[in-house]
């Protein structure tokens, strides 16, 4: 598979960024000490590279000007959650338990359209790609099955472009709140999605690019899930099988959350612990 090029891809990550400024004020108390600890950590981390690596002054300067590019470009979003995201969500997973997280990522987008449990995503009258059906239940640490649980659903389409980012996608296609039935089951139609390419002209695409690594996350679908008395869960799925699912560029595949294709089908039973 060659990598498609789109002049406008860059475009996703810096919306990602007006969409994390609008969407995501979250303020936190901590105090000078856990600053100085973690700022102190991360700098010395920093002073190690350069030491052991005998970065130079115009290597200096040339991450400077990188590091200014990237935040001129609005990719700071895309870049953390693609290069950090999955360490912080390793840590939280620590005292998580039932079903496995992953990554937010950066294109998230609350307040979509609520929908029964058996639903087919919003979605262009030609949208491409071939059909998909996921299907499963949410159910407690005990199995028991959660009635009316929320499954916050959004996935890129069969070219790897999230719509509220990428241009000319209608507002709402292939996301969705899907709302599990008294069984706590759910059943989705949608389209399978491709893979998802860092976008190549922008800053984090660069540094991809001069580092010699790929652009590539393997084909995936987000989801939040939600129910009432329990943790929500922020994870994503991913497809046995499928391109780059061993060599995520944003390392957030886990075992657990690989699923099975047949026929065009597959299953995922979400487990939700107490909140
Ligand atoms: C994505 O689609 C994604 O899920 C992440 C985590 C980072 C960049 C693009
Ligand atoms: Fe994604």
């Amino acid at each position: 598979m060659t990598a498609v090029h789109s002049p406008t891809a860059a475009d996703s990550g810096a919306s990602a960024s007006a969409n994390f400024r609008s969407t995501t004020r979250s303020s936190v108390d901590v105090s000078p000490e856990r600053v100085s600890t973690v700022a102190t950590a991360v700098l010395k981390g920093v002073h190690e590279a350069i030491r052991e690596h005998d970065v130079t002054y115009p290597e200096f300067q040339a991450a400077k000007q990188w590091l200014m590019d990237l935040g001129e470009g609005g990719e700071w979003p895309l870049f953390l959650d693609v290069f950090v995201e999955h360490v912080v969500e390793e840590v939280a997973a620590r005292t998580q338990d039932g079903t496995k997280g992953s990554i937010l990522g950066p294109y998230y987008l609350p307040d979509q359209v609520t929908l029964p449990a058996v639903s087919t995503l919003p979605m262009r009258a030609d949208e491409q790609g071939s059909p998909l059906v996921f299907s499963g239940r949410v159910v407690d640490l005990a199995g028991q099955p959660l009635a009316g649980a929320e499954l916050d659903v959004w996935h890129a389409d069969s070219e790897g472009y999230y719509s509220g980012f990428a241009p000319g996608i209608p507002d709402g296609n292939l996301r969705a709140v899907v709302v599990t039935d008294a069984e706590g089951r759910f059943e989705i139609t949608t389209v399978q999605p491709a893979p998802y390419q860092i976008p190549t002209d922008g800053p984090t695409g660069q540094l991809i690019d001069a580092a010699g690594w790929h652009p590539w996350r393997p084909a995936h679908l987000h989801l939040i899930v939600r129910a009432p008395g329990h943790r929500p869960i922020t994870t994503q799925l991913y497809f046995a099988g499928g391109e780059y699912v061993d060599s995520d560029v944003a390392e957030a595949v886990k075992p657990e959350l690989v699923l099975m294709p047949s026929d065009q089908r597959v299953t995922y039973d979400f487990v939700l612990e107490p909140a």
